[in-house]
């Protein structure tokens, strides 16, 4: 088989990759190691911003995203048992963010992929990567027990954090930077309505908790667990009880609790991979960096970067110039390090850290009252939150 680009990968970002290149007449062919329905079985982000947004627009696949989705113009911190408004919206210029499941996205991206008969090819095993340092790279997947080949112009590795790309590359010529909090998000999905209209951000003696939504009747909550911790030893009622007893006595009381429709830990990690191009393979998303989900920016990240990825292709092909894919490692990881800023400096104000004890707890106080009480504090959260802009 040949095409222009080969993606690894049908997440969120491969699967943008390839709608916004087909409107730019690029040909493509995505290879997925899973199924369609595992895909959409991963419950993770809920938070788009303005940007990925209109990348979406672009792409052709928003009409869904702003009927069902919920615009969102602040956020509330919630410390030392009282909840404290940020105007997201009138701190940035009037800009908001939008509550709609990176599940939706997909599910969205996959349905245009089909409808126009565009090729993806799920359940690949063995997915190898070749000949990138070459104008002639190749992909090779197994399936159903037979070897086949992709030959392409450029390989784009959008296989996420454990996936091929990045192992693919000889490890001499990347440099990693890493940091792993020393704890994870337990998080749950239930049909119940959430319990404040706007995400709650919690820090508490006990731990961080989020509560956050994907519609008026569903919602999603996460706490914060020792790293080790292990989802069985969650039952639906221990995480109802430990959610609530991190929350003020009013969210408290309106705290309407059912049973889990999805239940997991997440580790927190930051991590990011530099370069992000090696000759003709371009890595994007979580398969380049990884963020903690505080800050709500990894699929944010992964669409700026196939943005620019889309962008520097199509000029390549209807240009003939390469300025676009040369600059596009240095582009992407200037937005991807105020990302990894951001990320871990709310991780680091929110969350309970085993060896800061009672002064931690203190301090975080303090930056948290300082924060919503000064304009200038609260106006670089809200600028972060929704987004930094494209440069
Ligand atoms: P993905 O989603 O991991 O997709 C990669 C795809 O590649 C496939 N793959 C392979 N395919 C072929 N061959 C191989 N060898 C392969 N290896 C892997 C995988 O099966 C998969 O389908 O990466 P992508 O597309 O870069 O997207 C990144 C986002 O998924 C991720 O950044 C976000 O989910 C992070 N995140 C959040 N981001 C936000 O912007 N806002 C949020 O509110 C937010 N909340 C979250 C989050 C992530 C979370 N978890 C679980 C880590 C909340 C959580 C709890
Ligand atoms: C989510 O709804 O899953 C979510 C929202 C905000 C975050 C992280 C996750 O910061």
């Amino acid at each position: 088989m040949r095409t222009q680009v080969a993606i690894i990968g049908a997440g969120p970002s491969g699967l943008l990759l390839a709608q916004l290149l087909y409107k730019a007449g690029i040909d493509a062919v995505v290879v997925e190691r899973q199924s369609p329905d595992y895909v959409l079985g991963r419950i993770r982000a809920g938070v788009l911003e303005q940007i990925t947004m209109d990348l979406l627009d672009q792409a052709g696949v928003g009409q869904r995203m702003h009927a069902e989705g919920l615009p969102h113009h602040g956020i509330e911190l919630l410390f030392k048992g009282a909840r404290h408004r940020i105007d997201l919206q009138g701190l940035s210029g009037g800009k908001q963010v939008m509550v709609y499941g990176q599940t939706e996205v997909t599910r969205d991206l996959m349905q245009a992929r089909a409808a126009e008969g565009l090729t993806t090819i799920y359940e690949a095993r063995d997915v190898t990567l070749h000949d990138f340092d070459s104008t002639n790279p190749k992909v090779r997947y197994t399936k159903d027990g037979q070897t086949h080949e992709i030959s392409c112009d450029f390989i784009a590795g959008c296989d996420g954090y454990h996936g091929v790309s990045r192992a693919s590359v000889p490890q001499d010529k990347l440099h990693t930077y890493e940091k792993v909090y020393p704890f994870g998000w337990l998080g749950v999905l239930a049909d119940v309505p959430p319990v404040s209209h706007e995400l709650i951000y919690a820090n508490t003696p006990r731990g961080f908790a989020l509560c956050s939504m994907r519609s008026a009747t569903r919602s999603r909550y996460y706490v914060q667990v020792p790293m080790e911790e292990k989802v069985e030893n969650w039952s639906d009622d221990a995480f109802w009880n430990e959610l609530r007893s991190r929350l003020d006595p009013e969210a408290a009381a309106n705290l309407v609790t059912g049973p889990s429709l999805e239940k997991s830990i997440a580790p927190l990690r930051s991590f990011v991979a530099e370069p992000m191009r090696f000759g003709r393979l371009f890595l994007a998303g979580d398969a380049a960096h990884i963020v903690p989900p505080t800050g709500a920016k990894g699929l944010n990240l992964a669409a700026s970067d196939v943005g620019y990825l889309s962008s520097a292709l199509a000029e390549f092909y209807r240009e003939k110039s390469d300025v676009g894919i040369d600059s596009y490692s240095e582009r992407c990881l200037r937005r991807v390090w105020k990302a990894e800023r951001f990320s871990w400096w709310f991780t680091s104000l929110m969350h309970r850290f085993p060896d800061t004890g009672e002064f931690g707890q203190k301090i975080q106080e303090a930056e948290l009252d300082y924060l919503v009480n000064s304009t200038a504090a609260s106006t670089s959260l809200a600028e972060n939150y929704v987004g930094l802009p494209l440069v």
